[in-house]
């Protein structure tokens, strides 16, 4: 078994990702936490496991790595998860709703984005939140519904097992409640929302588990 650290925020979506995969590989980690609300994630420390001064970050062997994507394709073709199917166009299109979240939703809604775009002062950051978490999720709705997505009957968004596609999207969800986005109108969304919370990696992920 490799040695696994996770610089890890409760709080953080991206985190949460890696979380679930790291689950549902059976890999024991040690979580340590970095507080942005503190900005230990601009720490030289933290600066010298990721240039950027995001997290997470894992390392494994004494190795880093950072972007949550990158990591996950690296334990899923390392521990063979079979989080993208086999088929390069099926795969393609769960990684296009997986981008829809972790490309356009997640980057407009970091923490230091949406801090610079509104004074991080309410109003204005829960409107700038919401304003971008409802189409995004509408959007990805739609991506999962078209004829063609599922890849077998089931409720995750591909079907019958977890995709990469649910990895980004129950993070998201989490999210949205904390902004108080409604998405009890998108049935595929919440069809997959249930579907996932029977797993143990996605409950064991769950930032209210860390604090
Ligand atoms: N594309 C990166 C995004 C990482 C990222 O944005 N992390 C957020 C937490 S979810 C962060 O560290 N934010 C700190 C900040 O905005 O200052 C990934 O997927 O790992």
């Amino acid at each position: 078994m490799p040695e696994i650290t996770l610089y890890d925020y409760h709080r953080s979506t991206a985190a949460y990702r890696v979380r679930i995969v790291l689950g549902l590989a059976g890999l024991s980690y040690q979580s340590i936490a970095v507080d942005l609300l503190e900005a230990e994630h601009k720490s030289n420390q933290h600066l010298e496991r990721n240039p950027q001064g995001l997290v997470p970050v894992i390392e494994i062997d004494g190795h880093y790595l950072t972007q949550s994507l990158a990591i996950i394709r690296y334990l899923n073709s390392t521990y063979q998860l079979g989080l993208l199917p086999d088929d390069h166009w099926q795969a393609a299109q769960i990684e296009a709703a997986a981008f829809a979240i972790a490309m356009d939703i997640h980057p407009i809604c970091n923490l230091s984005v949406m801090r610079h775009a509104t004074g991080g002062e309410e109003p204005a950051r829960t409107d700038w939140m919401q304003h971008f978490i409802r189409p995004g999720l509408e959007a990805f709705e739609a991506l999962i519904s078209a004829p063609d997505f599922k890849q077998s009957a089931g409720a995750f968004c591909a079907g019958a097992q977890p995709s990469i596609a649910d990895i980004c999207l129950i993070p998201q969800l989490y999210n949205a409640k904390r902004w108080k986005v409604d998405y009890a109108d998108l049935p595929a969304i919440c069809a997959a929302e249930i579907a996932c919370a029977e797993l143990d990696a996605f409950a064991a992920a769950h930032p209210d588990k860390l604090i």
